[in-house]
C-alpha cells in the first residue's frame, strides 16, 4: 500500500561498544579492582582498563613493559566464557529494542528503523540504555546513533568511553568532512599510505577527486568509498542472523546419557531464548558433537511445525543426537538453529485450543525474567541437576565455550 503524503522515517542505526571490555568485566566480578589499573592478557595486553591507559598501557603493550610503566598494575589472564556471557546480557537488552542486530565480541549494531524506540528522543534513549547497563551488569558502554553503520560507529568512537553521540539526519556529510581518511570504512592502511604520500589526509581532500580516480585506487569499491566520503553508506547487510548456536565442552568427557541430555536441554533453552528475542523461528536444528579422540560429526533435522517452544526443538535435537551418537566419550556438544522465518509469519498450530498461545505467553514471560535476572533465575526441571555439574554464577551457567550468533 502506498500512503500518499506519508513521510518515510529516516533510517536509525544504533552502535554500542563495551568500554575496556575484559577489564571492566573483571572489575564487576572483583569490586576491589574498581578504579585500579587492570590489564587482561598473557604475553601482551589484550585489553587495558582506562586507569591503566593513563600510564600509557594499551592493547598490544608487552606485559613486562606494562609492569615497568605502572608497577601496581593488576595483570589477569582472562576468562573468555565469562566475558561472552556478560556481552550476551548487554546485547539482550539491546535486542529488546529491535530484533535486527549484528554483534561482534563486544560491539553490536542495532537497526532501530521503524521501531517504537526510533520515535523517542535519540539522546534520551541512549542515556537510558546506558544507565540500565551501568546498573546491571554494571559496565560502562559507549553508544552512537546515525542513519548508517559507519557513522554510528564513528560517532561512538568520538565520545569513548562512557558517552552517547548522535549524527542527526542531514548532518552526515559535514560530520565526515574533517575526519582522517582512515576513518572511512573500506580505506585500509595500504590505501591510506598511498594517499598520504600525495598529501591526501582528510576526507575533504579526497572528495576533490573524481570517481574515475577513486576507481584506480579502490577498484570496484570506488563507488562505496565515494558515497562514504559524503557520509552515506549504501551497503546495508542483513542484520538478521543466519544462525544462532550454543555449544559447550563437558567438565570431563562423558558417556553419561542423563548428563548429556541435561546439557543439550540447557543449550536448547539458551538458543531458543535468543532466537525468540530476535522474533525468529528456526526451520532447522543442527546438532554438533565432538568425541574425546577429536573426531566429530554434525547432523540436522527439519522443524516441520512452528516450533517456537523449547520442548519441541529439544525433541528434534535429541532425536538428531541419538541418530549420530557413537556411544563413546563425548567431549563437546552444540546446537545450531537456522533457516529462520519471522515469528509473526507462523501459526502456533502445535497445541490447539489456545494452549499454544498460553505456552507462548509463558515463554515470553520467562524470557523477560531471564533477561533481567540472568538465565539461571528460572531453572527448568530438566536443568536442575546441571547446577551440580557445571560451573555457575549469578550470570547464568557459564558455557565453557562462547556462544555465537552469526
Ligand atoms: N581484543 C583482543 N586482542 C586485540 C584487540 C582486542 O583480545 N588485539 C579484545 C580485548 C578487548 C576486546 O577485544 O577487551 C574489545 O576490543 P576493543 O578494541 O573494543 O577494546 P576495549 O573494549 O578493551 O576498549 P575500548 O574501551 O577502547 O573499546
Ligand atoms: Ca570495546
Amino acid at each position: 500500500m502506498i500512503r500518499v503524503g506519508a513521510k518515510k522515517q529516516p533510517n536509525l542505526i544504533m552502535y554500542l561498544d563495551i568500554d575496556a571490555f575484559f577489564p571492566s568485566v573483571e572489575q564487576v566480578k572483583f569490586p576491589h579492582l574498581k578504579g585500579k589499573p587492570v590489564v587482561v592478557g598473557s604475553g601482551v595486553v589484550a585489553s587495558s582498563s582506562y586507569e591503566a591507559r593513563r600510564y600509557g598501557i594499551s592493547a598490544g603493550t608487552p606485559i613486562s613493559r606494562a609492569v615497568k610503566l605502572c608497577p601496581e598494575v593488576v595483570v589477569l589472564k582472562g576468562h573468555q566464557h565469562t566475558y561472552a556471557s556478560f556481552a550476551e546480557r548487554i546485547f539482550d537488552r539491546c535486542k529488546l529494542l529491535t530484533p535486527h542486530v549484528e554483534a561482534y565480541l563486544d560491539e553490536i549494531f542495532c537497526d532501530l528503523t521503524g521501531t517504537p524506540a526510533a520515535q523517542r528522543p535519540t539522546l534520551e534513549l541512549g542515556h537510558e540504555l546506558k544507565q540500565a547497563i551501568a546498573e546491571d551488569p554494571g559496565i560502562g558502554v559507549t553508544i552512537g546513533f546515525a542513519s548508517n553503520r559507519m557513522l554510528a560507529k564513528l560517532a561512538a568512537k568520538d565520545v569513548k568511553p562512557d558517552g552517547v553521540a548522535v549524527v542527526r539526519p542531514g548532518e552526515e556529510e559535514a560530520f565526515m568532512e574533517d575526519r582522517p581518511i582512515g576513518d572511512v570504512l573500506g580505506i585500509g592502511r595500504k590505501a591510506r599510505g598511498r594517499l598520504e604520500q600525495i598529501n591526501v589526509r582528510r576526507v575533504r581532500d579526497l572528495k576533490e577527486f573524481p570517481l574515475t580516480y577513486l576507481e584506480k585506487i579502490f577498484g570496484r569499491n570506488a563507488f562505496l568509498i565515494h558515497e562514504r566520503l559524503r557520509g552515506r553508506d549504501p551497503y546495508v547487510p542483513s542484520l538478521t542472523p543466519k544462525s544462532v548456536s550454543r555449544e559447550t565442552s563437558f567438565p570431563r568427557d562423558t558417556i553419561d546419557m542423563e548428563e548429556i541430555m541435561v546439557v543439550l536441554y540447557y543449550l536448547t533453552e539458551r538458543a531458543c531464548r535468543s532466537t525468540r528475542t530476535l522474533g525468529l523461528v528456526p526451520r532447522r536444528v543442527t546438532v554438533k558433537v565432538r568425541y574425546g579422540d577429536g573426531e566429530g560429526e554434525t547432523a540436522s533435522g527439519r522443524v516441520l511445525d512452528a516450533a517456537v517452544l523449547d520442548a519441541a526443538i529439544f525433541g528434534i535435537a535429541r532425536d538428531t543426537f541419538k541418530r549420530i551418537y557413537r556411544r563413546c566419550r563425548l567431549h563437546l556438544i552444540g546446537i545450531v538453529l537456522s533457516e529462520f522465518v519471522p515469528a509473526r509469519d507462523t501459526q502456533p498450530s502445535l497445541y490447539p485450543d489456545g494452549h499454544g498461545k498460553r505456552l507462548g505467553d509463558l515463554y515470553g514471560t520467562l524470557d523477560r525474567i531471564r533477561s533481567r535476572f540472568g538465565h539461571s533465575s528460572v531453572i527448568a526441571g530438566k536443568s536442575i541437576s546441571l547446577m551440580r555439574k557445571l560451573e555457575r554464577d549469578s550470570y547464568g551457567y557459564i558455557l565453557r565455550t562462547p556462544s555465537l550468533t552469526k
